[in-house]
């Protein structure tokens, strides 16, 4: 495996703004990934959901790289855990669990805005999300508002389906933002990106995307990392991704043999 170089400003801009773009990275395993999310298509999991409320097709689902080779082949074999540990500024990097969102042609369904966080049992400030089309896109490009990882509060989480609170008590949030009715209120960074391509986002940074236009298919693959200081914490519900039976307790580490170590420095 090639190391990858991350420069140190590119570390200071993730740390700083809670999401990076980097160029380039993946480009000799966008084939590979391309045939995993196909496969995962083609046999979607129990979690899969088809989130559209009109016309196209938003289909996501996650946790299934244990069964598709070639997602275990790219988080075990690309130089994405040696990224994350950088980003993270992590001796470590510990896969989390695999996520497929595919925008068909013609969906207009946006992403709401909504931070990762607190859906998720686990916390820390070493936490990385890879967002990874493999389809050039432009419209439906991640959206992240720069620095929300360092809001003093979490974000509401609510249902994609109905925008109900996804937890029954939910009383220690700010509303969801809406950085498009307050343009100067947030600065959020969004980019074309090209296949090989990938945003970097802490669990914390809000985002979102926009509707996918007619004219190409948005596939994206997302890999989500933990680092050193992460932890198991409960939540007053059942979490996304739920991982029944986990036996974890609060203040553990992730247990290994389901979310192993793919990069360890120390
Ligand atoms: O791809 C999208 O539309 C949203 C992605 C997202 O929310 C995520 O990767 O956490």
């Amino acid at each position: 495996m090639t190391s990858i170089t991350i420069t140190d400003s590119q570390i200071a801009d993730y740390q700083k703004n809670g999401a990076l773009l980097l160029r380039g990275v993946l480009t000799d395993w966008i084939e590979t990934i391309t045939a995993g999310i196909t496969r995962n298509l083609n046999n979607p999991s129990e979690y899969a959901s088809e989130n559209s409320v009109t016309e196209g097709r938003f289909f996501d689902d996650y946790c299934n790289w244990p069964n598709i080779p070639e997602f275990e082949d790219v988080i075990r074999n690309s130089p994405a855990a040696e990224i994350a540990a950088k980003v993270m500024r992590s001796q470590s990097a510990q896969i989390f669990h695999d996520h497929v969102l595919v925008k068909e042609s013609g969906t207009p369904t946006p992403t709401p805005w909504h931070q990762d966080s607190p859906y998720y049992f686990v916390e820390g400030q070493q936490t990385v999300s890879m967002w990874i089309p493999v389809d050039p896109v432009k419209d439906a490009s991640l959206r992240m508002i720069a620095g929300s990882h360092r809001w003093n509060k979490p974000v509401r989480p609510v249902s994609w389906a109905d925008n109900s609170d996804f937890y029954e008590k939910s009383d220690d949030w700010i509303e969801v933002p809406d950085p498009d009715a307050d343009p100067t209120g947030f600065d959020v960074l969004e980019w074309p990106m090209e296949p090989g391509d990938m945003v970097l986002f802490d669990y914390r940074t809000v985002h979102g995307a926009r509707g996918n236009p007619k004219g190409a298919s948005r596939r994206v693959l997302s890999l989500r990392w933990v680092g050193d200081d992460a932890r198991y914490v409960e939540r007053s519900g059942r979490t996304s991704p739920p991982y029944p039976g986990h036996n974890m307790s609060a203040g553990q580490k992730l247990r290994t043999d389901w979310f192993p170590v793919i990069w360890d420095q120390g």
